[in-house]
């Protein structure tokens, strides 16, 4: 593997197969990485090594989701632990106590209402389960004609079909199109740096964007409507903020329309913006909730749908012994996943980290916001543990300053995401004042010598 380590000309013969070349990369710009390769090899706290050694604050927990910090051995005992009492068993007519366990323990965190789990295996899966219990709901309740979702541009869901359908991110969808499930409608997305820029808490401008729902109403009809998906706050277009009273406007506009409202906080839940999950931060409960990532701290993977216990006893209505929802997967509450989940939550608990970023957040906020100012540096969005610096695109590349500046990130000893021209940054939820520091400072003095 060592070769591998040092860039590869460009001028390769396309049939020498090295080391990289078998394994496509997902959401990589695969010859640049084979290229320059930047191998982890381990982690603990809040730090990746290097396969060569160097050690890397980790600034997006991962990828949004080790919100604990990486290596937690509570979670690896677990994990050990019941694969060695059972590796595997079936929830398909079948059950294991675990199972039940973490469904129980979850819905003491979950909003209001949300009692009843459908587990997953990724936020992808989460959102195709959830699209398919809305619909599943309302043909239940006799309104088999309520099928059409509607999202939001610049939204991420995943990249099931039904996920990918309702997001709005044109690269994951313009080569797709053909493909996208029908009925799919989307309302604007609520950035707007104009009005927004620089905002502190959330942007005061925009809750009358909601009331598009309202004119895609008149345009579909209610009644052709299952649900409307957003993320409370878009992750992977770059953080954007719901604007102060905008989600309460999209659950009155649902409520008056008996259209399902689907929250993904696939980034949001389990404490990323100091609450267990967004919608408690913001007071808005949403019908069916997805979730990922955090909910084993990134060591299994694992997701799990969150339902109003309306829509599970409407569910309910199929004949004595017969299956009520043909919906399911092989790895649905597998046991080791569900092992991983309840040690994290343990860890969660024990630690006060489904809170700790509200405490945090006064001092992230004016860390993330002391970038302001420098070149390029056009926005600063903040909520929670999350940050985002927009960069102005250079003439004609979008994308590439971002991206430079995210290459040199590394080099420097930090990871943070770039998502076209935003930086953003989620680092684990136990990250410690000095270690803000010196993520935004080596932030800035990269931005800073980037033309
Ligand atoms: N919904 C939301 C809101 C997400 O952020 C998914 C669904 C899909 O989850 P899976 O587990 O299928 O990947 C996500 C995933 C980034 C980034 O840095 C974000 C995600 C994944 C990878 C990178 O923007 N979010």
């Amino acid at each position: 593997m060592n070769a591998q380590l040092h860039p590869v000309p460009s001028n390769i013969e396309p049939a020498a197969n090295t080391e990289l070349d078998a394994f496509w990369m997902p959401f990589t710009a695969n010859r640049q990485f084979k290229g320059n390769p930047r191998l982890l090899a381990r982690a603990e706290g809040m730090h990746y090594w290097t396969a060569d050694g160097r050690e890397v604050l980790d600034g997006v927990a991962g990828l949004w989701c080790v919100n604990a910090g990486h290596g937690r051995r509570e979670i690896t005992e677990a994990v050990t632990k019941q694969l060695s009492t059972m590796e595997f068993a079936p929830t398909f007519q079948m059950g294991h106590p675990i199972a039940f366990e973490l469904a129980n323990r979850l819905t003491a965190i979950s909003p209001p209402g949300l009692d009843r789990v459908f587990f997953t295996n990724s936020g992808s899966e989460s959102v195709d389960t959830a699209l398919k219990i809305a619909i599943a709901y309302h043909r239940a309740k006799g309104a088999g004609q309520r099928t059409r979702f509607i999202g939001r541009e610049k939204g991420y869901h995943g990249v099931g079909f039904g996920g990918m359908s309702v997001g709005g991110m044109v690269n994951n969808r313009k080569t797709f199109g053909a493909s996208m499930l029908q009925g799919v409608d989307h309302l604007s997305h609520t950035l707007n740096i104009e009005h927004n820029a620089y905002s502190r808490g959330l942007p005061q401008w925009g809750a009358h964007l909601a009331n598009e729902l309202e004119r895609l109403i008149a345009l579909h009809d209610a009644s052709t409507i299952a649900a409307v998906i957003v993320e409370p706050i878009s992750g992977s277009a770059g953080v954007l903020l719901p604007p102060v009273g905008y989600l309460k406007r999209l659950r009155e506009i649902c409520d008056k329309n008996d259209i399902l409202l689907i929250f993904d906080e696939v980034i949001t839940g389990f404490g990323r913006v100091g609450k267990p999950f967004a919608s408690l931060a913001f007071d808005v409960t949403p019908d069916l909730m997805t979730t990922a990532k955090g909910l084993t701290n990134g060591a299994i993977p694992m997701g799990a749908v969150f339902a109003h216990r309306k829509i599970y006893d409407a569910c309910m209505q199929a004949p004595e012994g017969s299956i009520e929802l043909f919906h399911g997967y092989t790895y649905s509450a597998h046991p080791v996943a569900c092992a991983a989940a309840l040690a994290t939550l343990d860890v969660y608990q024990k630690e006060g980290l489904l809170t700790r970023a509200a405490s945090m957040s006064a001092q992230w906020e004016d860390a993330v916001h002391s970038l302001r100012g420098l070149p390029h540096v056009v926005d600063i969005r903040k909520y929670g543990l999350i940050g985002a610096v927009e960069l102005e695109p250079r003439g004609g590349k979008p994308g590439a300053r971002a991206f430079e500046i995210f290459l040199k990130c590394f080099e420097r000893g930090i990871m943070v995401r770039q998502t076209g021209d935003t930086i953003a940054m989620s680092p684990p939820l136990i990250i410690e004042p000095k270690q803000i520091a010196r993520l935004v400072e080596t932030l800035g003095s990269v931005i800073r010598e980037t033309a």
